[in-house]
């Protein structure tokens, strides 16, 4: 067997630029973060050749005695950070975990109330070219226009209007924490099961500096690569005696008898087929950095980072969606700049920042153009930079979209880039 850059040295090309492009930019989209060299040393391992359907002790392979105590740990470990009844961490992705809740507790053509995708929801929350709202009838809350925030009050009118059998959560460009309790409230009184999708804020809510969804929620999904800092994955989770919580009886099918047997079951065979195993050990991997007492810190750092950007960022004139930030991400309305996400996203790139363009909620543009950016700190947080270096990018940012497409501050702008990111070295390898 050859080493990759001898037997294929295309595609090792292609890594190598591609880690040199996370080297030297600063990564600002706040769905992403650098995994660990254990997490990823973890992926690149014979793990990815094994079949695994079923779970830990009751698989459809022979053969699974080892992935079997992989699979354990990982569950194990998942389930002390999140103070977790039961979890499931075979999910490929957060849009799989969120299949397998739709498909455990509604039957297509029901009604369920999500977070509008244009005010900050995610596309599994019931956007029209999604499953979610192919096959379910999505109803939708949205954000105040005058605060950006959601009005706890209107939520509940539009439930007992519409009746939904779930209610979700969750969002992929909100800057403020949730009203768990209140949310609960409402299902209580509508009669729907309540679900979080708290993939973006994963990692802040595992070291406890947000509000924690498990105690309210029926279910809880998440990705396991964004503030988690995990390979890019998913799970679901059920809360603390989450089997009684669940307020309801499971409906009985076949030989399933409570919840978490219906969930485990809805994700294999109902979503996925084969669980890779390879990831659920860097998965596990993770929830052992995530329980690590320095990763509370890293957290914390996310959030003094994120603070320190919006300030300066407001101090320069930009006007914020909610004017500021409870988590790890602002959003930026630049249509008093005169300028679009497109464009922005276009011209940062340029100069080594990478962002996204992002909707702002009630925005009159399409989502190909936006009137917005979305920015997050966790992870050049990885990276070690702190609010001085955060209060820097602020400006850097000022600089280039204060003269969009002006070569020369691109280039300057780029050349601090460089010099920043080398202060913060990255990876030193293209393959482990
Ligand atoms: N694509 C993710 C994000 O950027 O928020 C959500 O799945």
């Amino acid at each position: 067997m050859k080493p990759l850059n001898i037997q294929d040295p295309e595609i090792y090309s292609l890594i190598e630029k591609e880690t040199d492009r996370q080297n030297f930019n600063i990564e600002l989209i706040a769905s992403e973060n650098f995994a660990s060299k254990a997490v990823i040393s973890a992926m690149g391992t014979a793990l990815t050749n094994k079949y695994a359907e079923g779970l830990p002790g009751k698989r459809y392979y022979g053969g699974c005695q080892y992935v079997d105590l992989v699979e354990d740990v990982a569950r194990e470990r998942a389930k002390l950070l999140f103070n977790a009844d039961w979890v499931n961490v075979q999910p490929h992705s957060g849009a799989t975990a969120n299949m397998a809740v739709y498909l455990t507790l509604m039957k297509p053509g029901e009604t369920f109330l999500g977070f509008n995708l244009a005010h900050g929801g995610h596309l599994t929350h019931g956007s029209p070219v999604n499953f979610s709202g192919i096959l379910y009838n999505a109803e939708f809350y949205g954000v105040d226009k005058e605060t950006g925030r959601l009005n706890m009050d209107e939520i509940r009118d539009k439930a007992l209007k519409v009746r939904p059998k779930m209610i979700s959560i969750g969002a992929s460009a909100y800057t403020r924490d949730f009203d768990y309790e209140g949310f609960r409230s409402i299902a209580d009184e509508v009669g729907a099961f309540l679900w979080m999708d708290m993939a973006h804020t994963a990692g802040l809510i595992a070291a406890k500096l947000l509000n924690d969804p498990l105690p309210h929620c029926h279910v809880v999904t998440t990705t396991t690569h964004k503030t988690l800092r995990g390979p890019r994955g998913g799970m679901v989770l059920i809360g603390k005696d989450g089997e009684n919580t669940m307020g309801k009886v499971a409906p009985k099918s076949g030989r399933l008898k409570n919840w978490s047997e219906l969930f485990d079951s809805s994700v294999f065979p109902g979503a996925i087929g084969g669980p890779l195993m390879h990831v659920i050990a860097a998965k596990a991997v993770s929830f052992g950095e995530a329980l690590q007492p320095s990763f509370k810190t890293y957290q914390e750092q996310v959030l003094k980072n994120i603070q320190a950007l919006a300030k300066r960022l407001m101090e320069l004139g930009y006007k914020l969606v909610s004017d500021g930030t409870d988590n790890h991400l602002i959003l930026v309305d630049l249509r008093s700049k005169g300028l679009n996400g497109k464009i922005a996203e276009e011209v940062l790139e340029k100069a080594q920042i990478t962002v996204n363009k992002n909707m702002v909620p009630y925005d009159t543009e399409s989502p190909f153009v936006t009137s917005g950016i979305r920015v997050g700190s966790p992870a050049m947080t990885t990276r070690g930079l702190k609010e001085a270096e955060f209060t820097r990018i602020a400006e850097l940012m000022d600089m280039v979209l204060s003269n969009p497409g002006n070569e020369e501050i691109t280039y300057k702008v780029g050349a601090e880039v460089n010099e920043l990111c080398s202060k913060f070295p990255l990876y030193n390898f293209v393959t482990v």
